[in-house]
């Protein structure tokens, strides 16, 4: 086996001291660090999402995988100008107003992340006043609202007039997500996209960056 499936098996398998083992090999080696990003961890994170999305692996197994693959970009990093990263946008996720599940919407970081995008993660209880001042000094391209409770879905709304009274609306792509959020909820609020788990959010934000 290749020493870059080595790592993407070990992404695969959530072993981080793996992952790390053999990225440190490559690295000394000489290899080009994108290559260890894109054809060994972001190639194992890619197999991970298409599991989890058919039901054969769950969320304690996707997050180690996050993890393990976190360990092995952050060898790799300080080897790599900022502007050669992968870079596919910007998206800022936060759970909102009154609701404070955070496990999915962590894991919907994890794996936007893992698909190339810088994740700005404004945790939890985040009012419309918070997400239009994160909006203002972060600059995102896609923000992301997670809601698990029925009766906080409807600060999605709040939060996407609030942006619209301080002419943010229109400068980001919005998605939303949450147990009881649907797609036509979406439509009915005025988002551009919702998703039903974290490996289709990240084609949820390549899809609409590739909008822009
Ligand atoms: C864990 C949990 C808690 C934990 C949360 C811990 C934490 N740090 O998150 C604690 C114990 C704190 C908690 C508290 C409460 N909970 Co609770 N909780 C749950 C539980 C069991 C699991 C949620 C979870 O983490 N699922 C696993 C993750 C991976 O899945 P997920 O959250 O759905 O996320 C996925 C997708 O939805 C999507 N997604 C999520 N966010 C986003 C965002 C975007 C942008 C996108 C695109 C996609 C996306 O992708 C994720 C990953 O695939 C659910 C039951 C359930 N089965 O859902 C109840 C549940 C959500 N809770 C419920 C309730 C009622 C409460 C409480 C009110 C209980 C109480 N009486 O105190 C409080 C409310 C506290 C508050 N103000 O928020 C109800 C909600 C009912 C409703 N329809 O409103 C549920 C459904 C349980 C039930 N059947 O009654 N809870």
């Amino acid at each position: 086996m290749s020493c870059f499936n080595e790592i993407g098996e070990g992404v695969i398998k959530g072993n981080e001291k793996l992952v790390k083992e053999k990225v440190q090999e490559l690295i000394d080696a000489g290899t080009n660090p994108l290559a260890i990003i894109n054809q060994g961890l972001m190639a194992g994170m890619n197999i991970v999402g298409a599991r989890f999305k058919a039901g054969d692996m769950f969320v304690p197994e996707v997050m180690m995988a996050a993890r393990a693959m976190s360990s092995g970009i952050a060898l790799v990093k300080p080897l790599i100008n900022d502007s050669d990263m992968p870079n596919a946008g910007k998206v800022l996720i936060g759970t909102v107003k009154g609701d404070l599940h955070d496990i999915g919407k962590n894991l919907v970081a994890m794996m936007v992340e893992s698909a190339g995008f810088k994740v700005v993660n404004i945790g939890i209880d985040i009012s419309p006043e918070k997400f239009a001042e994160a909006v203002k000094e972060h600059t995102p391209d896609i923000i992301g609202m997670s809601a698990m409770l029925t009766t906080t879905m409807m600060q999605m709304k709040e939060i996407i007039e609030h942006l619209k009274k301080e002419g943010l609306r229109d400068t980001v792509k919005i998605i939303i997500g949450g147990a009881p959020v649907t797609q036509q909820f979406a439509n009915e609020i005025g988002a551009d996209g919702y998703s039903v788990d974290a490996s289709s959010a990240a084609e949820l934000c390549k899809e609409l960056v590739s909008t822009f």
